[in-house]
């Protein structure tokens, strides 16, 4: 499209929505207007798009995630849309930087994190590589909270992204779908015939609202689909008797369960209200894949050779027995032939092996809240215990820590390990720790079913959408092929000693360094220095992240440096970013520690030209969008053996950045794909966490003769101004449960490597080099094709 065409349509949009003209549009209007042009063709194609998949009478696959991070829309949409460039120049035309419409859209913060993020990235990776797939979620009025940090506390505030952010979804009401809460179930014989009854139930309408993601320069085009909790009429019958309270708090507990997102990563939270959202997501998303099949097909005889249903961690598990309780109930299959049809369609990815954020349900709340999905659990547990008696006969310890219900729990793990056909982790050594921990005896059972799927990024958000310069370079070196084809990114190993080339990356990141200065100094008020080492850390605050063993570090260099002013030292700025889940005190202590070093070294004299520490308050998406073409070091530092994977690592990789990690999660494969010797590694290895762990870790063992370690303990212990973080010191001391203590002495040792490394600056651009270059790998649409290849057995339309 020429940007004149463009530039009519967008007046066209103006004229009709808002009866104004370009010249006198508000960035808001601007927005607005070219959301719904993209929206508009993205619902074109995907129509298109999806009546060549069942024509084709491919695989539909759908991924039930009870988050989903989109971050902002309208950058990639256009992008993708190959829209970009012509939207830039109308607007020019106009004197507006499309960067500043960019701006006024809100981030779609409908996950906690990582896996969120994923979710997010594996729509655009299916719509990109031809995979007809549709994702589920909640449309959540209040997504993750805002963060705002007020004397080193954080404080949540609501997050009401739905005036800016709807525009990008169209409700279909029409397509609402029933769900059912608390009730009796009543079983009936007629005439010989058996069936079930559900009395007495609470209704509560899903009604969708969906959103386009689409896939780069091509055809495909993927659907998310957010459901919407309402009250199914108005209880006229309590409002006319006079019981104004009873009809309105029906209304009300109706509509709030899709109020507010949890905001947990890695840990959850047992209210009724949550097992309410799980069963939501599942039974609305359930109710619609069942729809659509029977629409094209008039049969679910043929589901498991036309469906693919993923489950994206246990949250939305009981999609299982809701299909189960559809098959028998409504279509009167029998019990063998609902499961096997279960078994086929279902798989199962886990996102952690954290013990407390291992789900499982309150048995008599979860058969009050859900009686009917509860009967089908029952008798899915008394299957399962047959089926592990013939496997592991007499054994009953081994059953009875496998079974679906234990110690009056419903244990959500267990129902997707034992009906799943695929269980993934998601980076090569977190798919081995769960064979070897947390599924050892359903490895046991069924090997054949697990399999590793190592995490993907959209990589073009972060590359292409946000590093324009980076891209330039590549273009001149490479080629454009990497833009469709991540790993057309290993052409450039073949620069690794251009001296122009690693000269030019060096200038690249020092420009994107000095615009994510401008960007900070601008949005907060706070001066970073350009010339000095951007050392990140920004993902969820939580202690298995150890962003305290960063802090640690610092507070030694701090206590070095005012002992040794003239030391030999390269200026760094570390860069933290990081939400505490509201309710975890730990990581709000470890947020105001960081934040009170940051004030205690920024205001020294005699340090803060050296050292300095920015605490980017609201880290989300679109902040990340900012700082990965600026980062140069990336901290990977949790202990070994509890990230499953991690995705920022892959964002940073991507931009040029050195991990400074643990061999964690995929920080292992980032170390295969661009060679040790190109990352800063340090600390225990997982077996050695476990010995430790096996032998009984105590962190005195290690606290003992460091002298760097007492001095930093301590001087964090007496604090200053009034204020101590003995929360955190004492913490360490006594259980330290991540071993902090255990790996800070080959930290700093790390920290120390990474000083003389990036001295060598031709060396250092050589390691950045090498990053990018072989990146390639940790791309969604890789993930997705693995998927698509070794678990959902679905073809891609091209
Ligand atoms: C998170 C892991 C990350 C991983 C993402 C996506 C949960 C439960 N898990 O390491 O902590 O990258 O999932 O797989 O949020």
């Amino acid at each position: 499209m020429t940007t004149k065409e463009f530039a009519k349509i967008l007046q066209d949009k103006l004229t009709s929505e808002y009866g104004v003209d370009l010249s006198v549009a508000s960035h808001q209007q601007i927005y607005r207007s070219l959301a719904l042009i993209c929206r508009q063709i993205m619902s074109e194609n995907h129509k298109k798009f999806q009546s060549k998949v069942i024509g084709s009478g491919s695989k539909q696959v759908y991924y039930l995630c009870m988050e989903f991070l989109m971050g902002r829309s309208l950058k990639t949409s256009l992008f993708n849309l190959g829209l970009n460039e012509a939207a830039e120049a109308a607007l020019a035309a106009a004197d507006i930087n499309i960067e500043s419409i960019y701006e006024e859209e809100p981030d779609a913060g409908l996950g906690n994190g990582g896996l969120g993020r994923l979710a997010a990235c594996y729509l655009d990776g299916m719509a990109t590589t031809g995979i007809c797939g549709t994702g589920y979620s909640i449309l959540y009025e209040y997504g993750i909270f805002k963060q705002k940090i007020v004397d080193g506390w954080q404080q949540e505030r609501a997050d009401n992204w739905l005036p800016g952010g709807q525009v990008w979804l169209k409700s279909h009401p029409d397509q609402a779908v029933e769900v059912r809460f608390n009730g009796e179930i009543r079983e009936n014989w007629d005439h010989g015939f058996h069936y079930i009854q559900h009395l007495n139930y609470n209704s509560v309408m899903a009604v969708p609202s969906d959103m386009y993601v689409q896939g780069y320069d091509g055809q495909g085009v993927a659907k998310l689909r957010l459901w919407q909790a309402k009250a199914p009429d108005f209880d006229m019958s309590s409002f006319s008797l006079g019981d104004y309270g009873a009809a309105m708090s029906k209304n009300a507990s109706a509509e709030l369960i899709s109020k507010v997102l949890y905001p947990n990563d890695n840990h959850v939270e047992g209210k009724i209200l949550r097992l309410r959202q799980q069963y939501f997501l599942s039974a609305a998303s359930i109710g619609d894949i069942v729809q659509n099949h029977l629409a094209t097909y008039a049969t679910l005889e043929n589901l498991p050779d036309k469906v693919a249903i993923q489950l994206n961690d246990t949250h939305p598990t009981l999609a299982i027995p809701e299909m189960m309780r559809i098959l028998l109930d409504e279509c009167g299959f029998s019990w063998e032939k609902s499961f096997d049809i279960c078994q086929k369609v279902f798989s199962y990815t886990n996102h952690t092996v954290m013990a407390e954020a291992l789900e499982k349900w309150n048995e008599d709340i979860f058969r009050m809240t859900l009686p009917r999905i509860y009967q089908i659990v029952v008798e899915m547990n008394r299957r399962c215990r047959m089926d592990l008696e013939k496997a592991f006969p007499g054994d009953k310890g081994k059953i009875d820590y496998m079974a679906l219900i234990g110690d009056n729990q419903i244990r959500m793990a267990n129902i997707c390990a034992y009906t799943a056909n695929s269980i993934n982790g998601v980076s090569k050594l977190h798919s081995e720790i769960i064979k070897q921990s947390v599924f050892h005896d359903y490895y046991l059972f069924k090997p054949q079913a697990f399999k590793n799927v190592t995490n993907g990024i959209a990589y073009r958000r972060w590359l292409l959408a946000s590093n324009p310069r980076l891209c330039k370079l590549l273009d001149e070196t490479i080629g454009t092929e990497y833009k469709h084809d991540a790993a057309e990114l290993s052409k450039l190993n073949k620069f690794a000693d251009d001296k122009k080339v690693l000269t030019q990356l060096n200038e690249i990141k020092l420009a994107n360094k000095t615009d994510f200065a401008n960007y900070l100094a601008k949005s907060t008020g706070q001066v970073i220095d350009p010339n000095s080492i951007f050392d990140c850390q920004v993902k969820r605050m939580h202690e298995y992240k150890r962003q305290h063993l960063n802090a640690l570090n610092i507070a030694a260099q701090y206590l070095y440096l005012k002992e040794n002013p003239n030391a030999d030292f390269i200026p760094k700025t570390y860069i933290f970013g990081a939400k505490a889940a509201p309710g975890y005190y730990m990581a709000k202590q470890m947020i105001r520690m960081i934040c009170k070093l940051g004030n205690l070294i920024n205001n020294d004299p005699a340090v803060r030209d050296k050292l300095r520490i920015v605490y980017l308050e609201e880290y989300c998406v679109s902040l990340s969008e900012h700082l990965m073409p600026a980062s140069e070091v990336s901290e990977q530092i949790s202990l070994a053996g509890t990230e499953a994977s991690g995705t920022g690592n892959m964002k940073f990789m991507l931009n040029g950045a050195i991990t400074l990690g643990t061999l964690d999660g995929a920080n292992v494969e980032i170390a295969d794909a661009a060679g040790k010797e190109n990352e800063i590694i340090f600390g225990m290895l997982t077996p050695e966490v476990n010995s430790l762990k096996n032998m009984g870790y105590h962190p005195n063992a290690f606290i003992m003769g460091d002298d760097v370690a007492n001095a930093v303990l301590n001087f964090l212990e007496r604090g200053w101004n009034g204020e101590n973080f003995h929360e955190v010191t004492s913490n360490l001391r006594s259980s330290d449960p991540y071993m902090v203590m255990a790996d800070f002495k080959d930290y700093r040792r790390a920290q120390a490597d990474l000083q003389r490394l990036y001295a060598n600056r031709e060396g250092w651009a050589r390691m950045s080099l090498k990053n990018i270059a072989n990146s390639g790998i940790f791309s969604a649409d890789r993930s997705v094709l693995d998927y698509a290849r070794d678990i959902w057995n679905a073809p891609t339309v091209k």
